[in-house]
């Protein structure tokens, strides 16, 4: 799919916010993919349908978690975890989106998993750090994001951990396997 296709898809599922944060994400998913050699097609489609299911009724989201045999764990852990697996159900249902390497990057952009490919690992760092994000630290990623992927990356997983753990706020446990992970493997 054509990236204009992909955009007017997209914004009529997201806020005029979410939709300027989704051209940021694509800004800064296909820079990467150019720097790290990552497919730059699939860069761009997966950071324009990324938050794709941002909106949608917590009921809906349940209903597929369940049915679609995902892992209902997430269903115990903050709702915000749920539109990046139903993200990546939805754009194949109602976009026509079947690239699976495109469908894992969004279903992994908010938890992460052990063993990120190049792709997801793009995917959330550029979620993360692209022009529109303006929180404590996210600078010193974006530095990073310019010398050493893997760095960079394991920088936002735990800073969002961090932050999380702040606010006492619960932490799925992809989060911590993303994070250990990435520790064992850092160069
Ligand atoms: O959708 P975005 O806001 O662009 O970003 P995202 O999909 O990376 O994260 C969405 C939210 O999910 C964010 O507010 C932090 C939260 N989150 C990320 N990882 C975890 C998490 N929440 C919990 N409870 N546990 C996590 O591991
Ligand atoms: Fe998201
Ligand atoms: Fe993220
Ligand atoms: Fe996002």
């Amino acid at each position: 799919m054509e990236r204009e296709a992909a955009l007017k898809l997209v914004k009529e599922q997201l806020t005029e916010h979410r939709y300027q944060h989704t051209l940021g994400v694509m800004e800064t998913a296909i820079s990467l993919a150019n720097q790290y050699g990552a497919d730059v097609k699939k860069a761009e489609l997966a950071a324009i349908f990324h938050d794709y299911a941002k909106f949608r009724p917590k009921e809906e989201m349940k209903e597929i978690i369940v049915s679609q045999g995902f892992p209902t764990d997430l269903l115990d852990y903050n709702s915000e975890l749920w539109h990046a697996p139903v993200g990546a159900y939805l754009v194949e249902k109602e976009a026509g989106i079947t690239d699976s390497d495109v469908l894992d990057a969004i279903r992994f952009h908010t938890s992460g998993r052990p063993g990120m490919t190049l792709l997801e690992k793009i995917i959330y760092l550029a979620d993360y750090i692209e022009p529109g994000r303006h929180f404590p630290g996210v600078d010193e990623v974006r530095d990073m994001a310019k010398e050493n992927l893997d760095r960079a990356l394991l920088k936002a997983v735990q800073n969002t951990i961090l932050f999380l753990m702040k606010k006492n706020q619960t932490v799925y446990p992809d989060s911590f396997y993303t994070y250990n992970d990435l520790v064992k493997n850092r160069g």
